[in-house]
């Protein structure tokens, strides 16, 4: 079976990490976001992917290549953002049977995508205490195996089954691909769902888990959750005088150096150097040719690539972008006294991000001035900068 991967979204909620990388790139561990939702199709049987792209969608198109993981890559271009529908109609000259759709910035459980492929048509549903902002699904009062209907964002949700976004369709569904545009003016695939439901016996299949990574604090929740599967391995250069604990990963051509401390889940990457004496707790990935150096201490946080965080510092529960450079005694504050949710600002609005612990997001190129201190859920755009002895408490 075909897999369609839809990895065309601009990730506005995103920003401004998705600015100058597409969220589906954005670092997950030891891969981009989309390469885990390619990988379970892969490990699922796919037989070809098809990678529906739009904004930015020649990263995700360098990173694919033609073939990946010995299965053939095609790319479908979705010109403009007009739904999830229209972004597998993009697909359509690829399809040619059965085929299965899943979301490019959705963590999925292995099992339920393999049960999903073996099901088809199928649909996968999350069980989650308030569905009333996903289409939720209903089944058959003496059959819980079979899908009657799905309604979107419901005022009043019929069941707990939130639509997770995987999907097997029947051949015959790549001709019901052209919906008419929703209320909110997207061509929605939960109408080709709906269809599919009046048409066929549609299988639910449960996940156990899965994460929407939509938000910056859902990209730190997908490292958490992919670097804790992680294999501990160590093939770049250790200092002995270095300390490493639990699942601690250093890829070839990364140091660490004298006095560090590492307590996994950890995973330094190729070019990163760490230390001296600087201490890193999991979840936290170091990406490629950045800096973590002397008396740092970095916990649960997301470093990309080329950035530095060379002296004195702390950095909690954060993500820091491309090429940022914190100077020496900036600290993040990634708790409130009150014990309260940290909220962070997501298109505009002040939202809750259901976290007690929460630092900071820096866009890439952000630059803080020496003993910058940054409050909880503090929003930083790409080339930011602070003044030395700051306390920044607004976004900026
Ligand atoms: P969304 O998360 O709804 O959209 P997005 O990724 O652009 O993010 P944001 O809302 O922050 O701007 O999309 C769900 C999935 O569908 C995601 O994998 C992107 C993909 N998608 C497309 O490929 N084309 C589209 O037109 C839309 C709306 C989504």
């Amino acid at each position: 079976m075909k897999a369609v991967v839809l990895a065309a979204g601009q990730g506005t909620r995103m920003r401004p990490l998705s600015e100058s990388v597409p969220k589906p790139m954005l670092p997950v561990a030891d891969r981009p976001l989309a390469a885990h939702t390619v990988d379970a199709a892969v490990d699922a049987g796919a037989d070809e992917i098809v990678l529906v792209i739009g904004y930015e969608g020649e990263t995700v198109r360098n990173y694919f290549g033609t073939e990946y993981r010995g299965i053939p890559v095609s790319y479908a271009v979705q010109e403009e953002q007009a739904g999830t529908a229209d972004a597998v109609n993009a697909a359509r000259a690829h399809i040619d049977g059965p085929f299965a759709v899943l979301n490019g910035d959705n963590l999925y459980d292995q099992a339920a995508i393999d049960q999903l492929f073996d099901a088809c048509p199928a649909v996968c549903a999350i069980e989650v205490d308030d569905p009333s902002n996903y289409g939720v699904l209903s089944t058959a009062a003496d059959d819980p195996d079979l899908v009657t209907e799905i309604v979107e964002k419901p005022a009043d949700p019929p069941t707990n089954l939130a639509n997770a976004g995987a999907y097997a369709f029947p051949a015959e569904a790549r001709e019901w691909l052209e919906v008419p545009a929703s209320e909110r003016g997207e061509h929605e695939i939960t109408d080709v769902v709906a269809r599919v439901i009046d048409e066929y016996n549609v299988t639910p299949v449960s996940l156990e888990r899965w994460l929407d990574v939509g938000r910056p604090w859902e990209l730190l929740e997908a490292n958490e959750w992919k670097l804790g599967e992680l294999e501990g391995r160590i093939d770049g250069d250790v200092s002995e005088d270095a300390r490493l604990e639990g699942s601690v990963v250093v890829e070839a051509g990364a140091t660490i150096e004298p006095g560090v401390v590492i307590e996994g889940p950890a995973l330094i990457r190729e070019g990163a150097e760490v230390g001296p004496n600087a201490y890193v707790r999991g979840a936290t990935l170091i990406e490629t040719d950045a800096e973590v150096g002397h008396a740092v201490e970095i916990k649960n946080s997301v470093v990309s690539r080329g950035t530095s965080v060379s002296h004195l510092s702390y950095i909690g529960d954060s993500v820091l972008g491309r090429n940022v450079n914190i100077g020496a005694g900036t600290n993040v504050a990634n708790l409130r006294h009150d014990d309260a949710d940290i909220w962070f600002t997501v298109k505009g609005e002040r939202v809750s991000t259901g976290r007690r612990k929460f630092g900071v997001v820096a866009g890439d190129e952000v630059k803080t001035g020496i003993n910058t201190s940054l409050t909880p859920g503090l929003k930083l755009e790409a080339g930011a900068t602070t003044m030395s002895g700051e306390t920044v408490e607004r976004d900026r």
